[in-house]
C-alpha cells in the first residue's frame, strides 16, 4: 500500500489509507495473539492472500505502535470495542463508589451514555448495573461522571423516583426496555461497566 506518495494524494485520501493500514495492523495483532494461543504457525504471506502482516507492524508510526499494544492489551484483557470507546463488565458486584474506583484503577471510569446506540448496546449486558450518573452532589441534578449533564435520557417510566430519599446512584434495571435507568441506593451493590475512551 502506497500512503505516502501520488501527485493526486489528498489529505482525505491518505487519512483513509492511513485508517486502512491500522485496521490491518489491529487485525495483524489480533492474529497474532490467536496463532499464540492457538499454538498456531504463522502463515507465510507468499503463499497465502492474508496481509503482510510484518510489513504492516514494522511500518507503524512510534505512536500508532504503542496505541495498537494498549488496545491490543485492553482486548486480551476482556475489554470490548464498540464505536471508539472499550468496554469493561465487571464479573462480581460493589457499591456505586467502589466500582467507579475500580474503573479509575483500570484507567477508565463508569460509563456515560450519550447515544442511543451507546444505551441499547449498554443495557444488553447484564441486569442491573452501574452507570456514571448520579445526583449526589446535588438532589435532581444528574450528572456524569466526567461533570457533564446528560444531553439524552433513558429513564424507565416514573424514573428517577428518589425512594425514601435515598436513591443518588444511576443503573440499568428495566434492561428489556431502551428506557432501562433507574436510580437506586449508591450502596446497593450491582455489576458495573466501565469505558475508556480511544
Ligand atoms: C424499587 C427500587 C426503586 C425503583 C422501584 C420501581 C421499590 O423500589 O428499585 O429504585 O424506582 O423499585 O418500582
Ligand atoms: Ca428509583
Amino acid at each position: 500500500m502506497d500512503c505516502e506518495n501520488g501527485a493526486d494524494t489528498s489529505t482525505s485520501k491518505r487519512k483513509l489509507c492511513r485508517l486502512v493500514a491500522l485496521s490491518f495492523a489491529l487485525l495483524c495483532i489480533l492474529q497474532a495473539t490467536l496463532n499464540i494461543s492457538l499454538r498456531l504457525p504463522f502463515y507465510s504471506s507468499d503463499t497465502t492472500t492474508t496481509p503482510d502482516c510484518e510489513a504492516i507492524i514494522k511500518n507503524l508510526t512510534k505512536e500508532e505502535d504503542i496505541k495498537m499494544n494498549e488496545l491490543a492489551r485492553y482486548i486480551q484483557q476482556g475489554w470490548i470495542y464498540f464505536k471508539h470507546s472499550l468496554y469493561y463488565v465487571s464479573s462480581t458486584e460493589n457499591t456505586w463508589n467502589d466500582s467507579r474506583e475500580d474503573c479509575l484503577q483500570r484507567g477508565a471510569d463508569l460509563v456515560i451514555i450519550n447515544s442511543r446506540e451507546e444505551q441499547n448496546f449498554i443495557r444488553e449486558f447484564k441486569n442491573r448495573t452501574w452507570i456514571g450518573l448520579t445526583d449526589a452532589e446535588k438532589e435532581q441534578t444528574w450528572k456524569w461522571v466526567d461533570g457533564t449533564t446528560p444531553t439524552i435520557s433513558f429513564w424507565y417510566i416514573g424514573e428517577p423516583n428518589n425512594v425514601d430519599g435515598g436513591e443518588d446512584c444511576g443503573e440499568i434495571y428495566f434492561y428489556k426496555r431502551e428506557n432501562s435507568w433507574n436510580d437506586a441506593p449508591c450502596g446497593r451493590k450491582n455489576v458495573w461497566i466501565c469505558e475508556k475512551n480511544l
